[in-house]
């Protein structure tokens, strides 16, 4: 099989969607513009409330774009459509999805609990039934599929007679972070306001995807895979975008990854995609499609809301129909704390916190707990690991008592390094800035 390169491939892939040229299952791109005007961005800068949200085409809940407290009800027990428990210290509801709060990652070990990993749902978490279940492959890059004749079906036996893989890797929201677009950089964006806790890493097993693509037979000229999920269609603003699905270069789809039955030693629970989920290492989450009934193989670019007015970056700093479609994750910290703790002055105490890069694994961490005025290393628990997290841990004894704000700055292997501000995209990706931890001595 020829590699191609994901780059020249794409700017081909967007030349043709920008022309007009190309539908996405029945969504024509002028449906999705108007749809994105309609929606529009909304503007819940800090100390708005909630009412000035509307469904941003992008996520689905009405969620509001700031961390106020008021905006949400204290004990909401669950999400609509999650079938997991979601207790209040360890989850923050927003709308249709399940935020962890980053200090309930605190005592976890390297790898998040299934109890304990976010949740992003478009629609609702589907109970499938493993015995049912099928996998279509299906499409003109498949060798021997004419005329929608040739489609090849696997049950989950057949998955697990090829050889298993097993692979730690992070999942991650490329909305992570995006409330701090608004509450630090003053910038309205839509989608959920996630703070930190849209990612969890887990010990992902299953077939390879490339295992089963050569067994079922691609031919030379196939360029694109899409993977597309067994929840509902995603409805937004009255326009039906169909199922969950999002294109993959062939390159990536041959390269890590994984058609996964198990998450952390167990099968994989409804929420988390059961009985089968694509894991792709290191992108964003949405190319990660749960529950995942069919995956086209073609020899055409293939495009889906997902891989073009989504998942790209939109706004004055990037080319009028938008950056490539977004792939690997940005580089972030958190402490594994909560907004607000409070410290006792003039003792010791020690602050936890995780870093990670989707360019790489992080080779350095510095934190601040004078506001950025002075910096100092933290001590880094992991060795620097692609695809997933560093834990790290610095000691910490205030003095005067008042309000602080807790700094962590990471650095990858591939020479990133946080930076003080994050450019602004319209809906609010990759925010990649040092975070400013609000905290109280006294
Ligand atoms: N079928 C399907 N796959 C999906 C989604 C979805 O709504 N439906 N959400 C995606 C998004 S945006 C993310 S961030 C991840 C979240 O995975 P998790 O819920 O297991 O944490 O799943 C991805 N796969
Ligand atoms: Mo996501």
């Amino acid at each position: 099989m020829t590699p191609i390169s994901e780059t020249s491939y794409d700017l081909r892939r967007r030349r043709q969607w920008l022309a007009g040229a190309a539908r996405a299952d029945g969504v024509s791109r002028r449906d999705l513009l108007t749809l994105l005007a309609a929606a529009g961005v909304f503007t819940a800068l800090p100390g708005a409330r909630a009412h000035a949200a509307t469904t941003a085409p992008n996520e689905p809940a009405a969620a509001p774009t700031t961390t106020s407290t008021t905006a949400r009800p204290a004990k909401v027990l669950a999400a609509p459509g999650i079938v997991k428990p979601l207790p209040p210290d360890v989850f923050t509801i927003r709308g249709t999805n399940a935020e962890t709060n980053f200090a309930a990652l605190r005592g976890t070990g390297y790898h998040t609990p299934v109890e304990r990993f976010f949740v992003r749902n478009h629609t609702a978490t589907p109970v499938l039934s493993a015995r049912d279940w099928r996998l279509r492959l299906w499409g003109s890059g498949l060798r021997g599929f004419v005329d929608h004749a040739g489609a090849v079906e696997l049950d989950l036996d057949d998955l697990r007679r090829l050889p298993a893989v097993t692979h730690t890797a992070a999942i991650e929201c490329a909305g992570n972070g995006r409330s701090f677009f608004t509450s630090q950089q003053g910038e309205a964006v839509s989608g959920t306001a996630w703070t930190l806790g849209a990612i969890g890493v887990a010990r992902w097993r299953g077939a390879r995807l490339s295992d089963v693509l050569r067994r079922v037979g691609v031919r030379r000229d196939a360029v694109d895979v899409m993977p597309r999920g067994l929840d509902d269609a995603y409805v937004s603003a009255g326009v039906d975008l169909g199922r969950v699905r999002r294109p993959l270069p062939l390159s990536k789809a041959l390269d890590d990854v994984i058609l996964a039955y198990e998450m952390n030693g167990e099968p994989l629970t409804p929420d988390h995609g059961a009985p089968v989920r694509v894991v792709v290492p290191s992108w964003v989450g949405i190319a990660s499609i749960k529950w995942v009934g069919d995956i086209e193989v073609s020899a055409q670019p293939l495009y889906s809301p997902w891989n073009t007015d989504f998942y790209r970056l939109f706004g004055p700093a990037y080319p009028a129909g938008g950056s490539a479609p977004l792939t690997r994750q940005t580089l972030k910290s958190a402490f594994e704390l909560p907004a607000g703790a409070r410290f006792a002055p003039r003792v010791g105490h020690r602050l936890h916190g995780r870093s990670w890069s989707g360019a790489g694994g992080v080779r350095r961490v510095e934190v601040s707990t004078d506001g950025g005025a002075s910096w100092r290393p933290a001590d880094v628990r992991d060795e620097p690991r692609r695809d997933g997290w560093v834990r790290w841990s610095v000691d910490w004894r205030p003095t005067r008592p008042g309000s602080v704000e807790l700094l962590a700055r990471a650095t990858d292997t591939a020479g990133n390094t946080q930076p003080e501000r994050t450019t602004a995209n319209a809906q609010g990706y990759f925010f990649d800035a040092v975070v400013r931890h609000p905290v109280t001595v006294g």
